[in-house]
């Protein structure tokens, strides 16, 4: 019996998880995406073409892998129905070609859930979580408070009713605030949606993806967001309401722990954040610009600008002990290209103390980075195409990263495009 590896981001999303899909998926038959929904936005680059899923799995540019939406996904049916238009208007229709299949158990978006979204991130006002304004935490809500209505629902006489209830429900909720709305267009669109969603196969993800496994075949499970945006323990409430840690592969899919094969951690040379909430190691001055600047680090769903940083390494050991990391891979390596020197955070000094773990109170109390200076390598490296071209102050810096973190690099990124990928060691 095979096993099922994971790859999820050790940040706060952004890593570049969905290019590293895209790369390993001719290595799987399934790649499943097992939490968040249309919040996250997964960018691939190939044939001088660049798509940036929301809800389909990066799996889906690779003929023979098959791509499933797993259980723990939350799914906007208007959104699912957009991105499918548009690969089909770029040649690709996954559906008509037998390549995709969503879980029924899979919890949908509603258009009141988004307007509960914005209302409730509007009362917040300058505490805001800032959230993607998707419906993503109204959504898994109602999940966790049982009133949600799942994929599997559609097909049923009275979903019309079941939904009629809900949005009762949401409208009583939206009363509360002061905020308007009209639900009429987005109304149409929803039930055209759900309409279109019936024709991609509905299955049951945990018999889907354990029957993979008994009959040997290779599954990957694509997490979204960060393992630093996780409900539990990300720095919590600037967290989306998920587990995007290899705990959520298992109740997002319906696999057990021990079904759990290689976790492929992935991680950024230095590090952003989109959204409030605490960032150690952000620079707001002219470095960030450039880190911004030069890795086009704007929101892939939302445009917005992301908060850029140094590399911080009490939070990526963090992330590596939650997720059971077997293998590290390294991203945007290129983005530091122009810099003299870059820099590392070993450890914070935090309530007088130098920690190397985050604290509980971070959202209070700001801890102050310990930074080490690494010499930069002053080359272009997106030409590089073979291990021995690397400079060797990026294989030094590579060899750092991995005697602090204790898990080998075994992938390293210089550049978005599929074939700017280099196998380390
Ligand atoms: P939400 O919408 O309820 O999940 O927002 C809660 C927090 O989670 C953050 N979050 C993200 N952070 C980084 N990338 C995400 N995906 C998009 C991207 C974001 C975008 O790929 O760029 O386009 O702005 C993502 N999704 C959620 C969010 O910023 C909140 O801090
Ligand atoms: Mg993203």
């Amino acid at each position: 019996m095979t096993q099922v590896d994971v790859l999820l981001g050790l940040q706060w999303g952004d890593e570049g998880k969905g290019k590293i899909v895209d790369v390993l998926s001719p290595q799987y038959d399934l790649i499943a995406r097992f939490q968040g929904g249309p919040n996250a936005g997964h960018t691939l680059e190939f044939d001088g073409k660049k798509f940036v899923l929301n809800t389909i799995p990066s799996g889906i540019f690779n003929e023979k892998t098959m791509n499933l939406i797993g259980n723990g996904v939350v799914i906007d049916p208007i959104i699912l129905k957009r991105e499918l238009d548009n690969l089909q208007k770029a040649g690709h229709d996954p559906v008509a070609k037998g390549k995709l299949v969503i879980a029924r158990k899979a919890h949908l978006i509603l258009p009141t859930h988004q307007l509960l979204d914005a209302a409730n991130e509007q009362k917040m006002g300058k505490d805001k979580i800032g959230s993607t304004l998707k419906g993503i935490g109204p959504t898994y809500m109602d999940k966790t408070g049982r009133n949600g209505l799942r994929v599997g629902d559609t097909t049923l006489p009275d979903f019309k009713e079941r939904y009629n209830k809900l949005v009762e429900k949401h409208k009583e909720m939206l009363s509360h605030y002061n905020f308007e709305y009209d639900l009429t267009e987005k109304e149409a669109a929803f039930f055209e949606a759900i309409e279109f969603i019936k024709n991609i196969p509905h299955v049951d993800s945990e018999h889907f993806v354990n029957g993979y496994l008994k009959e040997g075949k290779t599954v990957l499970a694509e997490g979204a967001q960060g393992t630093l945006l996780d409900v539990d323990f990300g720095s919590y409430p600037f967290v989306t309401s998920s587990n995007t840690t290899t705990a959520g592969a298992c109740t997002g899919l319906g696999i057990a722990p021990n079904k759990v094969g290689s976790v492929y951690g992935i991680f950024k040379a230095y590090c952003t954040r989109v959204g409030g909430g605490p960032f150690p190691t952000e620079l707001d001055d002219e470095v960030g610009e450039t880190l911004r600047q030069v890795g086009h680090e704007f929101g892939a769903t939302t445009g917005r600008a992301r908060r850029c940083g140094w590399i911080d390494l009490p939070a990526l050991k963090y992330a590596i002990m939650l997720n059971g990391v077997t293998e590290l891979i390294m991203m945007k390596a290129d983005v530091l290209d122009g810099f003299d020197t870059i820099y590392a955070c070993t450890h914070y000094e935090h309530n007088g103390e130098t920690i190397d773990y985050m604290p509980y109170d971070i959202i209070t109390v700001k801890p102050t980075p310990v930074l080490k200076a690494i010499e930069g390598w002053k080359t272009d490296v997106t030409k590089v195409s073979k291990v021995e071209e690397i400079p060797s102050q990026l294989s030094d810096y590579i060899a750092f990263l991995e005697k602090e973190l204790e898990v080998p690099v075994k992938y390293l990124s210089v550049g978005p495009d599929r074939v700017q990928t280099l196998i380390l060691n």
